[in-house]
């Protein structure tokens, strides 16, 4: 018999995301595609691969019979939730950050560790939060073959990583702004978006104006300085890497672009890495685009890799006055291969394996 998928969150922007993946997918493993929510867009018919499908409300019994349950849902929903489809039988793959460093759950990227979806004391296995998922195809298919070291990473993140509210949010003072000479001479940008009602600092999603802006914090604040989002890069590349003592630094940045993250990484290796040879191997990973040539004006930008699948890197440079060390630029949609796609592929990866 075809397992059968549940998606919990079905309604949401990740969820809407998740479903295009499916009607996209040539052929689909599974023998029913349940959709579930809360219970406020219970009762709504969304079409999944052209049939009509009826959201359920989320509760235990929604759950009996599903073989891999991937929940696309805020951290307090999954933590309370995933445990209870694994109770039932399923296998939870959970894009929340409420298990991904739990370490009796594996945080999977195909491409880096997919064996490690067999190996789930708890049933539920974890999906990695964008900004380090952005990098991990690339990072693991470098590892592999040159050995990582150390990463030393720049993030310039979309205002879609905070969701809805997050692009509402972008859109809201773009208009507020347009037209309007602001900027050193001419005015303040916080000032345009009060007088037109445009929140900003507390009541917005971002901590400062964002639009004609770059603002450098993503998450809550940690020890020392650290945000969370920057603790995440680093504790999940070492989990997802297997590197438990990979140096990692990251700061985190976000940027007026509505989707897709792009990361400026400093890669240092146990050797020396030619340009050459780190191009071939990203080149042969089948979920890498190589665009990387700058006398020709080719190199990645968020406008490059949004709605498609693929990460894409480029300005691949060897390190001037650090030894085994490449500079390189990538970018991924942070909705896509950054959160649903992932997801999916990792209930594809564990329905193959039986
Ligand atoms: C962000 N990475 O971009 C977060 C969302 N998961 O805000």
């Amino acid at each position: 018999d075809k397992p059968v998928l549940a998606l919990v969150g079905a309604t949401g922007a990740v969820g809407t995301t998740m479903i295009n993946i499916m009607d996209s997918r040539e052929s689909v493993p599974w023998g029913e595609i349940r959709l579930i929510a809360s219970a406020r867009s219970a009762g709504k018919v969304l079409k999944v691969r052209g049939e009509d499908v009826t959201v359920l409300e989320l509760k235990p019994e929604v759950f009996d019979g599903v073989d891999i349950a991937m929940f696309d849902v805020p951290d307090e929903v999954s933590a309370e939730w995933a445990p209870v489809a694994a109770a039932r039988g399923a296998v939870a793959v959970d894009n929340s950050g409420a298990f991904r460093m739990d370490p009796d759950v594996p945080l999977v990227v195909p491409e880096v560790n997919a064996d490690k979806v067999t190996d789930r004391p708890k049933g539920i296995i974890a999906n990695p939060n964008c900004t380090t998922l952005s990098m991990m195809a690339a990072m693991g298919a470098l590892h592999r073959e040159f050995g990582l070291e150390a990463l030393v990473v720049s993030s310039y993140q979309a205002a879609s990583g905070a969701g809805q509210p997050g692009v509402d949010q972008l859109y809201a003072e773009i208009e507020a702004l347009a037209g309007k000479q602001v900027g050193s001479v001419s005015g303040d940008v916080a000032g345009v978006l009060k007088e037109a009602g445009v929140p900003v600092g507390a009541d917005s999603p971002f901590p400062a104006p964002l639009a004609l802006n770059v603002v450098p914090w993503a998450g809550s604040l940690k020890d020392d300085g650290w945000s969370s989002e920057e603790l995440k890069v680093r504790n999940e590349s070492r989990k997802i890497l297997g590197i438990p003592e990979l140096k990692v630094s990251a700061t985190c940045v976000r940027v007026p672009v509505v989707t897709t993250h792009a990361l400026a990484i400093h890669a240092t290796f146990s050797g020396e890495v030619s340009v050459e040879a780190a191009r071939k191997v990203l080149s042969a990973q089948p979920t890498i685009v190589v665009k990387d040539d700058p006398a020709a004006g080719e190199w990645p930008t968020p406008a490059d890799a949004v709605g498609g699948d693929p990460t894409v890197v480029g300005r691949i440079r060897q390190s001037l006055d650090f030894p085994n060390t490449l500079e390189l630029f990538v970018c991924g949609d942070n909705l896509r291969k950054g959160a649903a796609l992932n997801t999916y592929e990792v209930a594809e990866t564990v329905a193959a394996a039986g």
